[in-house]
């Protein structure tokens, strides 16, 4: 017989409440930066301003429904902890997007920032609390189609983006891997193991880049840059 993956979480502990204060924290804080960061790729697209506007919008309903999911277990965001989490690649993209560099603001949002919200989403489902995984079932749905976005645009820009691509990846993938250690403690109170988020993610980047034109050799050292820094 199958057990809920979930059936052994007590979701009103104050060891399970802290840590989701924090990663709870996380996402509201994520959703909120990836809704601008996509009214601010409007602006640097224009010829797909309205897209991109729809995209954004998606974002602050996923922020809104990860504010139910922490108001639902009587939890408090630490958003202070959250905006220091995310502080290295907000500051590489809008460093990126104030010199017009489009291929590096898609690479951090549309590709790194997605795939580790599709990783984290998915290894959260079996465990998160019956409110949170509707929620959540629902916003990683979402996701997939922003990750489809980045993937589209630079296929369709591939050549010229490629120099580009690589020092952007080469400049925030290892961001990516600190700010997984930087919460490996409480994502792992919330029943989400550090290995299974590296190995999605790394599935998940992995095919992105693959979509995109890499080549499988290409990808081996894109993906892992920085994984053991
Ligand atoms: O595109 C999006 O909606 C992404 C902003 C959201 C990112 C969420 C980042 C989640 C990281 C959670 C880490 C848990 C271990
Ligand atoms: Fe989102
Ligand atoms: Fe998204
Ligand atoms: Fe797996």
């Amino acid at each position: 017989m199958q057990i809920a993956a979930n059936a052994a979480i007590d979701f009103q502990s104050e060891t399970y409440k802290d840590a989701y204060s924090r990663i709870n924290a996380i996402v509201i804080e994520g959703e909120q930066e990836a809704h601008e960061n996509y009214i601010q790729l409007g602006e640097m697209i224009p010829e797909e301003k309205e897209e991109l506007i729809r995209l954004s919008k998606m974002e602050n309903r996923h922020k809104k429904g990860f504010e139910a999911c922490g108001r639902n277990l009587s939890v408090t965001p630490d958003m202070d902890f959250a905006r220091e989490f995310f502080s290295g690649l907000h500051k590489n993209f809008q460093d990126a997007a104030a010199q017009g560099q489009i291929v590096t603001c898609l690479l951090i949002q549309s590709l790194i920032i997605e795939c580790f919200a599709i990783a984290a989403y998915n290894i959260y489902i079996p465990v998160a609390d019956d409110f949170a995984r509707k929620i959540t079932e629902g916003v990683v749905k979402d996701e997939y189609s922003h990750l489809n976005y980045g993937e589209v645009w630079l296929k369709n820009h591939f050549e010229e983006s490629k120099a580009e691509l690589e020092q952007a990846n080469r400049q925030n993938l290892p961001l990516v891997w600190k700010m997984l250690n930087s919460v490996e403690d409480d994502a792992s109170v919330l029943g989400m193991e550090k290995e299974s988020l590296v190995e999605d993610f790394m599935i998940q980047y992995g095919e992105a880049l693959s979509n995109i034109g890499f080549t499988t050799r290409d990808i081996m050292r894109l993906s892992a840059y920085g994984l053991t820094g």
